[in-house]
């Protein structure tokens, strides 16, 4: 994605804007947009922000590190409400590496000054298979968990003490998920590690959120334009930001509550809010969605069937959601305005993405509470009806269980899908009742399609 609007613009870097660089104290896995959306954005407006910088490793490709170390790590957030844009230059980054780079990643992470490792690597990331890391199969050493485990044994030969690990994926109890993956690898690898990592790392709990959609060519076009220097890097998001932490932080911290970050002893009630009440919604717009003809959130919210199924899973969700903290009419009428931000063009499929992953956290929960309290759930339900429809009619999809998935798709009826909620639960695709429930879901859905 290459914007070249005006020959002869300068390239972003500190020399076009004098940005002091902090001194590594975090090392980021994941550098993607949300990570510069929100991390980065937090720490630059932490009040001790010239003691914290971030070294960031890219997952997959080297090509976000290539791009950003071109620029010294600078890039141009631009927070776009539905009045207008605004930019800023975000300098916290001081350091853009390829996540192969894993020399690099042990040397960091080794380094007594480091105290903090943030990771967002995705959802579907935290499924390691710790017998492949015992035989150290190169599949599973170069995964960001299986470099992590390497990298934090450097620390433990390094003699350079504690250190915290912060997930900032979109997982429930996302601390107590990265800390069972990080020591079974560990144990897989060598049981005195896990033992050092029982005793050394803190594994804090957080929920982020940020609308952060994937960046365009014609996004980039326009910070050219705006701030006459190009930035290859730049990030559009929403002006709403939120992060709720939960955990110890042994060798210090920034200030993120300085910029409005909230720590607090019981993460819970306010994960599920935005897990289910956010994501949830947003995993309802991506497939049903679609599957009506939509492209982008604010489109399918505008649509009654989509916003129907919206209101109606979140009427379920809600009543889970009990404590008056929660505000949660307020924060229902809040994620309304945010997803109806029409100039925040938010697509569908890039929240498609990893479906088995995404709806075992947003839509498994409501639907189970639901079931406890002896009523339907199919508000829950239709999420994963529109998520079987919405497989069966894309031909690219994409997931982790991809495979699986068109295996299923090779059955019909309720043998379909039920090979289908297996893969998001053995134990529900037993239950009959729920599948044929499933399938109705299904049906009612595609006669509305047929409808409209
Ligand atoms: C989205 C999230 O892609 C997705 O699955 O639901 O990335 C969402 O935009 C963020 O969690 C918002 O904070």
């Amino acid at each position: 994605m290459s914007a070249e609007p005006r020959p002869g613009l300068p390239r972003l870097d500190r020399s076009l804007r004098s940005a002091p660089k902090a001194p590594v104290r975090i090392v980021h896995l994941g550098l993607g947009a949300f990570h510069r959306s929100h991390q980065a954005w937090y720490t630059q407006h932490a009040g001790d922000a010239a003691d914290w910088g971030i070294a960031a490793f890219t997952g997959r490709s080297p090509r976000a590190a290539d791009t950003l170390a071109e620029q010294d790590g600078l890039f141009t957030l631009v927070e776009r409400s539905a009045a207008g844009d605004s930019y800023e230059v975000i300098g916290s980054i001081v350091e853009a590496v390829d996540g192969a780079d894993v020399g690099r990643l042990a040397e960091l992470v080794a380094a007594p000054d480091t105290a903090i490792v943030t990771l967002t690597i995705t959802e579907a990331a935290y499924a390691v298979d710790a017998s492949a890391g015992s035989a150290g199969s190169a599949g599973s050493s170069s995964t960001p968990i299986a470099r992590l485990v390497a990298a934090l044994a450097a620390r433990r030969d390094a003699g350079s003490g504690p250190i915290a690990v912060v997930s900032c994926d979109n997982l429930a109890d996302n601390g107590s998920v990265a800390s069972q993956a990080i020591r079974a690898l560990a144990e897989a690898r060598e049981p005195a590690l896990a033992a050092w990592i029982d005793a050394n790392v803190s594994f804090v709990s957080t929920s982020v959120d940020r609308i952060t959609p994937r960046t365009t060519a014609a996004d980039l076009a326009s910070v050219a334009e705006s701030c006459a220097y190009r930035d290859e890097a730049a990030v559009v998001a929403e002006p709403f930001h939120n992060w709720i932490l939960s955990g110890d932080f042994p060798a210090g911290r920034p200030q993120w509550e300085d910029a409005g970050a909230i720590f607090v002893d019981n993460l819970e009630p306010y994960e599920n809010r935005k897990l289910w009440l956010l994501n949830g919604a947003h995993s309802i717009l991506a497939y049903a969605g679609q599957v009506r003809g939509h492209a982008t959130v604010a489109e399918a919210l505008s649509d009654a069937v989509c916003r129907d199924a919206v209101e109606s899973f979140w009427d379920e969700a809600a009543r889970h959601l009990t404590d008056d903290a929660l505000a949660i009419p307020e924060y229902r009428q809040a994620l309304l305005e945010r997803f109806g931000n029409a100039r925040i063009a938010h697509l569908l499929s890039q929240i498609a993405a990893d479906g088995t992953a995404k709806l075992r956290m947003r839509a498994l929960p409501v639907l189970a509470a639901e079931r406890a309290a002896g009523r339907s759930g199919d508000g829950a339900a239709r999420m994963i009806a529109a998520w079987m429809t919405y497989v069966a009619t894309t031909a690219e999809f994409q997931d982790p269980l991809a495979g699986d998935i068109r295996e299923a798709l090779t059955l019909d009826g309720e043998a379909r899908c039920a090979a289908l909620l297996a893969l998001l639960s053995p134990e529900l695709a037993q239950d009959r009742d729920l599948v044929g429930q499933l399938r109705g879901l299904q049906n009612a859905m595609t006669a509305t399609i047929a409808r409209s």
